[in-house]
């Protein structure tokens, strides 16, 4: 396996998604790929055509369509093999980097922190559903639970998000678990998304500084 995994974790809110653009916009550029190695960005639930069938039943079910703890487990770790199976491990094996705007960590954070699902259940079905691969590098983006919300402002809840504060707050406690237990990556996002960038971008220079030979 030559390519590059990187994923970026946190809560809802905390600027995952503004800060893969950012890295999409520069990594292709920065001289950190190796010739001829492609970017491809992408995330969880919905990495794939499946997946975002997937997504479309975990985040705005039809009504009475709810899935109940454990089918929503079993749902995201559907979504994870096949984005693991058709989207990231060929990817990786054409040497390509792979950026994810969430993996395996959220079900974790989630579906084990957050709903008290067994955690030890819950690490077992991640290694049937990523099949040995597991991220090279994660930033996790911790951001203070009512800067969360304050960003996300009036924007509707999803099913997920709508679970209110206490989830998040075991959410959040169980990013901060994993973080250290799993030697992410972290990052304060409470500044500015500038200023988190350049926060990323030098962790990954310095990682990859170590990282290669
Ligand atoms: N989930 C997912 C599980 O329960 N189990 C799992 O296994 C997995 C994989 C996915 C949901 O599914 C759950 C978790 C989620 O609830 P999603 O839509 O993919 O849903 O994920 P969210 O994380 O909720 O996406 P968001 O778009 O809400 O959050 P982001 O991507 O973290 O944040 P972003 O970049 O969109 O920013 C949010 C707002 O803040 C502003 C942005 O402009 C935007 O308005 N912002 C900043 N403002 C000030 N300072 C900064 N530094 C800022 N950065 C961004």
């Amino acid at each position: 396996m030559t390519g590059r995994f990187l994923v970026l974790e946190g809560i809802d809110g905390c600027g995952k998604t503004t800060q893969l653009r950012y890295l999409a916009d520069w990594l292709p550029g920065s001289g950190l790929m190796s010739h001829g190695a492609t970017l491809h960005c992408t995330r969880e639930p919905g990495g794939t055509p499946l997946g975002q069938s997937l997504r479309e039943l975990l985040l705005n079910p039809p009504q009475e369509s709810a899935p109940a703890p454990i089918a929503e487990l079993l749902l995201y770790a559907a979504d994870r093999a096949q984005h693991v199976e058709q989207m990231i491990r060929p990817a990786l094996e054409r040497g390509d980097w792979v950026l994810s705007d969430r993996f395996s960590g959220s079900t974790l954070a989630y579906q084990g922190y957050g709903r008290g699902l067994d955690l030890q259940t819950i690490v077992d079905l991640e290694r049937i559903a990523t099949a040995g691969i597991a991220p090279d590098i994660t930033f996790w983006l911790d951001l203070p639970l009512h800067e969360s919300l304050k960003r996300r402002g009036t924007r509707a809840d999803d099913r997920i998000e709508a679970e209110g504060e206490a989830f998040l707050a075991r959410v959040s406690q169980g990013f901060q678990r994993l973080s250290t237990e799993r030697s992410w990556t972290a990052v304060t996002a409470y500044q500015s998304a500038d200023q988190v960038q350049q926060v990323i971008r030098a962790r990954l220079r310095d990682w990859l500084a170590k990282a290669l030979p």
